[in-house]
């Protein structure tokens, strides 16, 4: 991405910066775990942690959600872009992250004066090695993670005031799946590739991946992606609808771009109640749906955007939308 005023210097702040960095996360003053820049209208975000394949830790997970607010919050900005650096675009929820890395009690040493000697004396056997005990896992309400990051964050991307744009530029797996698949319109380098990996590790899909899939590819693929956990290249997700455009590698940048630029010099404020008059149309009645339309219309119609998109049709000119 060419141009880009970066605001990047420092971490921005958020809910995640209290929390004690992870192996391979950025200590102070190295990279930040999320770049953000600017051009244009086009608020850029990219996941940074190419070392584990940019997976979210807390801190990226804050930071991420921080930045979201920052472009809901600043008026010049009329899309977001979302990509990730290096070769993959977001490996899901960090398993390496102390909230939900599985813990083990401590072991305990065999007290002294046990016996390991078989308990019945008349009946000579070969002598036995003393095995460890078992490590028991520490019980841990992993949920908790998912109430205190995924959510929000999830629901900040859903509510953006802007349209939000995916550019996956390699695996999206797990909540990183997911997440990209929250935005309103995704588009993936032919390389990348979309896993449900929670059934691997025994979960079950998060971050707002049941309501999308069924709603994005219906149920017999949503069950077949989730229940398997494998590997859906780009290509395919196309094809099946789950995500809008598959390009080349080398292009993915600059038309994910483009398609930015494109949406950020359009009426903002009817795409963003086209995404909210779509997903409340999923669970409406017909003629609910009809009247859900017809009040949105009649809201839009008082506005500048409208005003100014039928007159610059009729006098046949570019017109200059501006609302918010
Ligand atoms: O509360 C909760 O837990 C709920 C939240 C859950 C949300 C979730 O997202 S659950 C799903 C978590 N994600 C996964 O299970 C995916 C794990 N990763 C993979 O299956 C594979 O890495 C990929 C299929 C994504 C890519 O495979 P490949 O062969 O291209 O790369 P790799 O060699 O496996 O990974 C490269 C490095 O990234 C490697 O580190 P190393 O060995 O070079 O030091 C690997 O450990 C690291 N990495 C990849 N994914 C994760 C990760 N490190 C931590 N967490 C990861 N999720």
């Amino acid at each position: 991405m060419t141009n880009m005023t970066d605001r990047s210097g420092a971490p921005t702040p958020g809910p995640g910066l209290g929390v004690t960095h992870q192996p391979g996360e950025a200590p102070h003053g190295a990279d930040p775990v999320l770049l953000v820049s600017t051009e244009g209208a086009v608020r850029v975000l990219t996941l940074n942690r190419p070392q584990a394949l940019n997976a979210f830790t807390t801190p990226l997970l804050g930071q991420l959600r921080h930045a979201l607010d920052d472009a809901a919050a600043d008026t010049s900005i009329r899309a977001v872009l979302i990509t990730g650096a290096g070769r993959a675009f977001c490996a899901g929820q960090d398993l390496n992250d102390p909230y939900i890395k599985p813990e083990f009690e401590p072991e305990v040493a065999p007290s002294a004066g046990a016996s390991t000697a078989p308990t019945t004396p008349t009946a000579p056997t070969a002598p036995t090695t003393p095995t460890a005990p078992p490590r028991r896992p520490k019980p841990k309400d992993i949920g908790h993670l998912l109430d205190h990051y995924y959510i929000p964050l999830a629901l900040r991307l859903r509510s953006m005031p802007v349209p939000t744009i995916c550019a996956v530029n390699g695996v999206a797996a797990g909540a990183g799946a997911n997440f990209a698949l929250g935005c309103d319109l995704v588009m993936a380098g032919r390389s990348a590739s979309f896993i449900q990996a929670f059934s691997r590790i025994g979960l079950v899909p998060d971050c707002g991946g049941t309501w999308l899939l069924t709603r994005l590819v219906g149920r017999a693929r949503a069950m077949q992606l989730t229940l398997l956990g494998e590997k859906l290249p780009a290509e395919q997700a196309q094809q099946w609808g789950l995500i809008a455009r598959c390009v080349p590698d080398e292009e993915l940048a600059s038309a994910a771009m483009a398609m930015a630029q494109q949406l950020a010099g359009m009426p903002t404020r009817a795409l963003v109640q086209t995404r909210a008059a779509l997903d409340e149309a999923m669970h409406l009645e017909l003629e609910d749906a009809l009247r859900l339309e017809a009040r949105l219309q009649s809201q839009l119609g008082y506005a500048h955007d409208y005003l100014e998109g039928a007159a610059a049709f009729l006098d046949k000119r570019t017109p200059q939308f501006k609302d918010r």
